[in-house]
């Protein structure tokens, strides 16, 4: 079967179902491909803080209202080292900004509903999806569901179709430059029916190594540990999480905790990855497609949204306005955002976890950084403005020091 529409979306992740409906809001024809079915991708388990800017998209995009009925704002949040505590005030070294807990499995639901009930095209279990003729002015989208084939016309391709999607790996290797880091660790996260121990998150460096107690509601707890690479799940029955967790966050905290069964419980690898460009001819990455952060200072989901908040407004102003300008800068203003959260969650990775390789002036650097945040309100003003969120628009327009932008973008085919 053929069929036709503006622009393709590859994944119904946070970033392709909140670009479908950005666009909708916009006027703009939209069909969303997903690999997995409906019921896979409402249970996943994963980001939980958002920023402003993230939820202002969500409000753009007519979706907000159980978020703000039932999301939780945060002001503050806990950083620990070896038990003593310490609290960043975001609310006052930012000027009055805040975070939202609430979690991406609400976000996807809220997002797909709003789909089903406009009766909008969003595929699952769409199998062998390929893109075709990213170069030329008529790309194309192929791909397998009900045991037939089909292919899809149109104007433009989002690949947000995360970090194993077909997307990126459809542009050339000699046009895409990929950076990263693999840490040595991940983290085992628990979600249990219990309240939280706190009611903001704690980020606790300890000599067994981070920790991490955050919540999804009032009575929902999300809890992480640091854990060496090829940890076993089995060798984590629940005593024994709950105990290494109350260790690593301290006793205020571990008084507070409530322990229960847990109802999830996973190990996910750390690493950082951005691949260069974003776009390659009417293709245009989105989300973890482009690039991967580690998970501390929460930045995955918000930077997803980020993207397709600069790819609506520049696919907006194409249909439009007959304006090109924001789609060929794409790249280079989502990057250039991108960077400075892949720096942030980098450099807090950096100071909270315990690597291997460490050494006792490495820990004596570590303890002397914490300190020094924990004296200096200009260092805390540092962590806080990165934590609550850059600016969407952060004045850079795309422009490159000479040798050090990234390759050489083939020009945008006419319409
Ligand atoms: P997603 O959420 O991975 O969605 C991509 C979608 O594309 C589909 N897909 C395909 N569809 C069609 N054809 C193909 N060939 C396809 N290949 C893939 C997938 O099934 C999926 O539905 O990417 P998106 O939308 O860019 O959203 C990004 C966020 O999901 C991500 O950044 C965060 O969840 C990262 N992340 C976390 N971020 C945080 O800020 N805090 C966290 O605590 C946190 N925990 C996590 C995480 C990511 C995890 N992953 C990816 C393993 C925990 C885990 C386990
Ligand atoms: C979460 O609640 O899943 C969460 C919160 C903060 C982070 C990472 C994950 O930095």
């Amino acid at each position: 079967m053929r069929q036709r529409t503006q622009v393709a979306i590859i994944g119904a992740g946070p970033a392709g179902l909140l670009l479908s409906q950005l666009l909708h809001v916009a006027g703009i024809d939209s069909m969303v491909l997903e690999r997995r079915s409906q019921g896979h991708v409402e249970s996943r388990i994963r980001a939980g803080v958002l920023e402003q800017g993230t939820v202002g998209l969500l409000e753009q995009a007519g979706i907000a209202a159980r978020l703000h009925r039932e999301g939780l704002p945060h002001q503050g949040f806990r950083i620990a080292l070896n038990g003593e505590h310490f609290r960043i005030d975001m609310h006052r070294l930012t000027g009055g900004k805040s975070v939202m807990v609430y979690g991406q499995t609400e976000i996807t639901r809220d997002l797909i509903q709003a789909h089903q009930v406009r009766g909008a095209p969003l595929l699952f279990e769409a199998e062998q999806v390929a893109l075709h003729d990213l170069d030329g002015s008529r790309p194309f989208v192929t791909y397998r569901r009900d045991d037939a084939s089909h292919r899809l016309d149109c104007d433009y391709i989002a690949g947000c179709d995360g970090y194993h999607g077909a997307s990126r790996a459809s542009i050339p290797p000699s046009v895409l430059r990929s950076f990263e880091r693999i840490y040595p660790f991940g983290w085992l996260g628990i979600l249990a029916d219990v309240p939280p121990c706190d009611h903001e998150l704690i980020y606790s460096n300890h000599a067994n190594g981070f920790a991490l107690a955050s919540m999804r509601s009032p009575t929902r707890s999300r809890y992480y540990v640091q854990v060496p690479l090829g940890e076993d799940l089995k060798d984590w029955p629940d005593t024994r999480l709950w105990d290494e967790l109350a260790l690593r966050l301290g006793r205020g905290a571990a008084n507070r905790m409530v322990r229960g069964p847990s109802i999830e419980k996973s190990i996910a690898p750390l690493r950082s990855f951005v691949a260069e460009p974003m776009r390659h001819g009417r293709l245009f990455l989105a989300g973890d497609a482009a690039h991967i952060v580690p998970p501390t200072g929460a930045k995955g989901l918000n930077l997803a949204a980020s993207d397709v908040g600069l790819l609506a407004e520049a696919l907006v102003s194409h249909y439009h306005d007959g304006a090109d300008h924001l789609l060929e800068t794409y790249s280079a203003r989502a990057l250039a955002r991108v960077w400075k959260a892949e720096r942030f969650s980098w450099w807090f990775t950096g100071l909270t976890h315990r690597f291997p390789d460490m050494d006792d002036f490495g820990r004596r650097m570590q303890r002397a950084e914490l300190r020094y945040i924990f004296e200096s309100p200009a260092a805390q003003r540092v962590l806080a403005e990165n934590y609550v969120g850059l600016p969407l628009h952060s004045g850079d327009d795309g422009a490159w020091a000479i040798g050090e932008g990234p390759p050489t973008v083939p020009p945008m085919a006419a319409s």
